[in-house]
């Protein structure tokens, strides 16, 4: 089980650092510049800003350059724990995909929540834990959908629905303490 876990989160690293990066960096232009929708509610929110899109999306490209350098060198103490050839086996377009679709989840979910008449930063559960990973698996299989299918395997899927929202409440957590979050999720 253990072995899943490692590999889910090694995998989602790059979507995973998407979210706390935009968290700590964003700020300034909102994405829709402030308008609002036809319902006269914003279209996106002051919680999706340009600044937040851009550098989160560069902090998850990184890690996963990171990743790849290191792969080599951390496999072999993974032996046993992930099956052989895992971690080496990189996507370039995933390096992007896991990044930018988790984001791109993370504001599609705003635009409903603002349907919905949630206010920016209201809770809407199991929706803000899991946009991004939607977010970021449909890019990803939309466009290296051979590299998706080869490491989401049915186990993986099911334990990264698993973990996220554990590591995510965490996350937002420490974000809250660390006074980067008004509110704890
Ligand atoms: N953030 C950003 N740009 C993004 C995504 C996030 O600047 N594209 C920053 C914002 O400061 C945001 C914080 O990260 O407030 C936390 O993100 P999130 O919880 O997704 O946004 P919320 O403020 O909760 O807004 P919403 O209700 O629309 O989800
Ligand atoms: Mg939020
Ligand atoms: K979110």
């Amino acid at each position: 089980m253990i072995d899943l876990i490692i590999l889910a989160v090694w995998l989602m690293l790059p979507a995973y650092i998407a979210n706390p990066a935009a968290a700590l960096l964003g700020g300034g232009r909102p994405i829709d510049m402030g308008k609002n929708f036809t319902d006269n509610k914003r279209i996106l929110g002051d919680g999706k800003t340009i600044r937040g899109f851009v550098l989160g999306s560069f902090c998850g490209t990184m890690v996963g350059i990171l990743q790849i350098l290191l792969a080599p060198s951390i496999a072999p103490y993974l032996q046993g724990y992930v099956s052989e050839g895992m971690l080496t086996h990189a996507s370039y377009v995933a390096l992007l995909t896991m990044p930018v679709g988790a984001l791109l989840g993370d504001m599609v979910k705003s635009f409903f929540k603002r349907r919905l008449g949630f206010e920016r930063g209201a809770m809407m559960p199991v929706a803000d834990q899991l946009d991004f990973v939607l977010g970021a698996w449909a890019l990803t299989y939309f466009l290296d959908g051979a590299w998706f299918t080869a490491n989401f395997s049915p186990a993986i899927i099911l334990t990264v629905l698993l973990i996220t929202p554990v590591l995510h409440l965490a996350t937002n957590f420490i974000g809250f303490k660390i006074g980067r979050k008004d509110v704890p999720w």
